[in-house]
């Protein structure tokens, strides 16, 4: 299995392919592994550096989806992709389809429990060399809105990943594979997400690359609520912002931004990094494309 490096500077242009009927903006729309190796592909040409293909909906409230299962719809999709030469993580909690996807060509494996929902993790990513994302995570889907209680969300988050990082380490990972994500939305209210978001560039502290969600999340839907009535925008119409949200990440810093629509964070993000790249001496451009 072939090594890759994690300190290239992506800026932006992960890419979500929910292969789940039930993810929460748009579970159910690629659960046939044809069309969804075809919608692939179309976000790695809409300029998405990564496509990052998850079997399981980690919404709140989602309940665990039997492991073979998961696994039928993944790793079509992931051979598929990598096939074309697509850069594809695999988002799972499981070390079987980790190792599963990594073999079918799978190049990141982001675990949004951060290595703590099953032991075995740590020691595969380490045997596989992959990068490796540790995702800020609490507890499970359908009791994560009631572990949201924090003094200093920033602190605390950041403390709690350094300790999952420490774990995993301990357990088999190497301390170069690791991308950390604060998690937004997993056991974080609005204002803990603002919190967050306004202190990204914090996150450097832990002296690895930063990857950020904020795609179409509930906390974008409430920034955004109607001015009548207080709804929610609802999760499909928050692509917009979501835009918005990816250049204020690469603005702090951020190594990738998961997104749902590609082409209009990739544009903005360009356009954040565009009077950066033309100060920096010829040659040193900060964006550089994955692949
Ligand atoms: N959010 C979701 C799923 N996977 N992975 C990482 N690393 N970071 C996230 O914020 C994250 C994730 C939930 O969103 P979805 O249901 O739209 O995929």
């Amino acid at each position: 299995m072939s090594r890759r490096p994690v300190a290239r500077r992506v800026r932006g242009r992960g890419q979500v392919l929910d292969v789940t009927p039930d993810s929460f903006s748009d579970g159910g729309s690629w659960l046939d592994p044809g069309r969804a190796v075809e919608h692939g592909l179309a976000m790695a040409a809409r300029d998405a550096d990564i496509v990052d293909v998850g079997g399981e909906s980690t919404r709140p409230g989602a309940r665990r989806v039997p492991v073979d299962e998961e696994l039928a719809r993944v790793l079509p999709v992931v051979r598929g992709l990598a096939r074309e030469g697509v850069l594809v993580s695999i988002d799972t909690m499981r070390a079987e389809e980790a190792e599963s996807a990594v073999d079918a060509g799978a190049g990141i494996v982001n675990d949004v429990r951060g290595g703590l929902a099953d032991e075995r993790m740590a020691k595969a990513v380490g045997r596989s060399g992959m990068p490796f994302v540790v995702m800020h995570w609490r507890g499970q889907s359908y009791v994560m809105d009631d572990l949201a209680d924090y003094g200093d969300v920033v602190a605390e988050a950041a403390a709690e990943v350094a300790r999952q990082m420490d774990a995993v380490v301990s357990a088999g990972a190497d301390p170069a594979q690791v991308i950390v994500d604060p998690g937004l939305g997993f056991a974080k209210g609005r204002e803990d997400d603002g919190e967050l978001f306004a202190a990204l560039d914090s996150w450097h502290a832990l002296g690895r690359p930063l990857l950020v969600g904020p795609s179409r999340k509930r906390f974008l839907g409430e920034l955004l609520a109607d001015r009548a009535t207080g709804e929610p925008r609802p999760a499909r119409e928050r692509d917009d912002a979501t835009a918005a949200a990816a250049v204020l990440a690469a603005a702090q810093g951020a190594w990738a931004v998961r997104v749902h629509e590609v082409r209009a964070t990739a544009d903005a993000v360009r356009v954040e990094a565009a009077p950066r790249a033309r100060r920096a001496p010829a040659g040193q451009s900060s964006v550089r494309r994955s692949r």
